[in-house]
Order: C-alpha cells, then structure tokens, then sequence
C-alpha cells in the first residue's frame, strides 16, 4: 500500500470531497457577472498571498484552495486548518473609480456581511458577525469563531478580499479552543460546492449594491445589514488595541466609517477602526 492510499492519509477521507471546479465556473462565471476567473489549485501558501502577487489582474478573479500551507490572518497571525476541510478562497476587487478610497474600508465588513447571509442560508445555521470581521456560530450554545476575512490593498487600485470558513472541521482538530465549524453548529448542509456557490453570489450582490451606491454604506444598506448581523452590538466587550493598550465599554454602534463606537464608564463614545474586540458577557 503507498503512503497516498493508506488509511488516514488526508487524501482517503471520503466525508471530504474535492470541489468540482467545472460546475463552480459554470454556476458562477457568466456573461456581465462580477466573477471572471475562477481556479481551484490543489494546494498553495495561501490564496491571498497568491493574489496579491498576481495583481495587476482583472477584477473578478476568484482563487480556491483545496489547502494551504502558510494561511494568513491579520498582522501577521495565522489560519489553519486540515485539508478540503473548509472554504479557503480568495477574489481580486477594483471599486474604483465610482467608489472614494476612503469607503474602501467597507470591503472586509461587506464581505462578512455577505458570507454570512450566504453560509446562514446555504448551511441552515445562524452566523452572526463579531466586529471587525469573524464570523460566528454558537456551538453547543457558545459563540465559537467559524470564519474570518482578510482584505489587502493590491497596488494601487486593487483589494484582495479573503475569506476563511470551517466546513467540516471536528472538535479534535479546532486550531484554538474559541474556533468552531458549521459541522459542530449542526449545518444542514456541509457540502461544499454549494456554500462557495452561495458566499460568491452573496458577495457579487452586496458588491453590486454598494458600488452602484458609490461606496455609501446607508444607501447601500452594507451598514444596515452589518449592524442588524453583528453579535458586539449591544454588548460589554474589551477592545484591545493596536500597540496593547485595552478598553472595556458598550458596543453602541457602527458608525458611517465601519468603526465600532463604545460606551466608555466615564460616559466618553471613543470610536475603534482597528482592534481585537473580546465579547465579555452574553447580549440579550
Ligand atoms: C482572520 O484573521 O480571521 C482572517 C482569516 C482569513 C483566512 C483566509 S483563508 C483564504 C485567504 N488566504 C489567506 O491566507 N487568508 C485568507 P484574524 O482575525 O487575525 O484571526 C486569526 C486568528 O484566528 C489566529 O490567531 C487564531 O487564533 C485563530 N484561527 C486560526 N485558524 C483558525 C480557524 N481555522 N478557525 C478559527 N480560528 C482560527
């Protein structure tokens, strides 16, 4: 028996099947849609990182990996997970020049916005978002994270949106105690053909949406939306900042540029763009 046959071998485990590349193009690519390109590669680094590399390339370029080796979260953290376990993919996006530079910082929120409507749909669990951007599912009651976006200027006028989801991931296998699967959640579904189908085309329509609105989030209703998902709403969180500092307040609200507005003791409102938000008690 060779090492690619033998029992256990990543390869032979039939509750993970490859993707079927021919039918994601023939679903997704098509005629004055979003999506252009479409690869679905064995293996890579990690698909951001592929795309990066790879801009300039036209807008619509879709790269999936089957599994990465060197998966990235945001500074410099990063993302694991076994082999056609989940969705590791990765879209090129160029809102300009209809969409400001400066509401280009909605990307990595609509992005959520749109895995989540798509997966909540797709899979038959409820996702919520937790700010800026995991996606949540509550597995045996907690909210463990399930998902994660990475958004990267590439050159000058494009964004490499990338989006992280665990599929089939069991408890023994969770990188970190707080991740969580749409398995454990009880999807309904955890083939993976059609949630990528389903997180694409949620991402072509709030895409669609918010670049015909020039980028506003109100009139797009991506601020809406991201308010109406997010699970920090409402609750006591402690915000960790960039450089180490921390703050604990409320999580009031989400204001017209993507950042979260906390309630501070003292009864200041100090807006955070950037940060690691931990929920500190359930919302109601
Ligand atoms: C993220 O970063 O959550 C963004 C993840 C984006 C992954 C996608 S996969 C396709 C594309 N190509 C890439 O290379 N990346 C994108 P952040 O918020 O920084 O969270 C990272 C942290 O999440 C890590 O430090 C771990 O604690 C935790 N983590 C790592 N792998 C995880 C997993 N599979 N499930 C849940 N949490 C995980």
């Amino acid at each position: 028996m060779t090492p690619e046959n033998a029992p256990g071998n990543r390869w032979s485990d039939l509750d993970r099947p490859p993707l079927n590349t021919t039918a994601l193009r023939r679903a997704l690519l098509r005629p004055g849609g979003l999506w252009t390109s479409l690869e679905v590669v064995p293996a890579t680094g990690s698909t951001n990182s592929d795309l990066v590399r790879a801009t300039p390339r036209g807008e619509g370029a879709v790269l999936i990996a089957e599994e990465q080796t060197a998966g990235r979260g945001r500074l410099d953290r990063v993302w694991t997970a076994p082999p056609r376990s989940g969705i590791f993919l990765s879209v090129v996006l160029r809102p300009g020049p209809g969409v400001p530079v400066e509401r280009w910082g909605w990307l990595p929120l609509l992005a959520g916005v749109a895995a989540a409507t798509g997966l909540s749909r797709a899979a038959g669990v409820d996702m919520s978002l937790k700010w800026p951007n995991d996606l949540l599912v509550k597995v045996n009651g907690e909210e463990r994270k399930t998902g994660g976006i990475l958004a990267e200027r590439a050159g000058d006028d494009a964004v490499v949106v990338g989006i992280g989801v665990n599929v089939t991931l069991r408890a023994d296998e969770l990188p970190v105690p707080a991740a969580g699967s749409l398995v454990l959640a009880n999807a309904v579904s955890t083939d993976r053909d059609p949630l990528v189908r389903a997180v694409l085309r949620s991402l072509e329509q709030w895409y669609g949406r918010w670049r015909e609105a020039g980028g506003d989030p109100g009139a797009s209703g991506i601020q809406e939306a991201y308010a109406a998902g997010c699970a920090t709403l409402g609750r006591t969180v402690r915000a960790e900042l960039p450089g180490g500092r921390a703050v604990t307040g409320e999580a009031l609200a989400l204001d017209g540029d993507g950042r979260l507005v906390l309630g501070l003791a003292d009864g200041e409102r100090r807006a955070i763009s950037a940060g690691d938000i931990v929920h500190l008690r359930p919302g109601g």
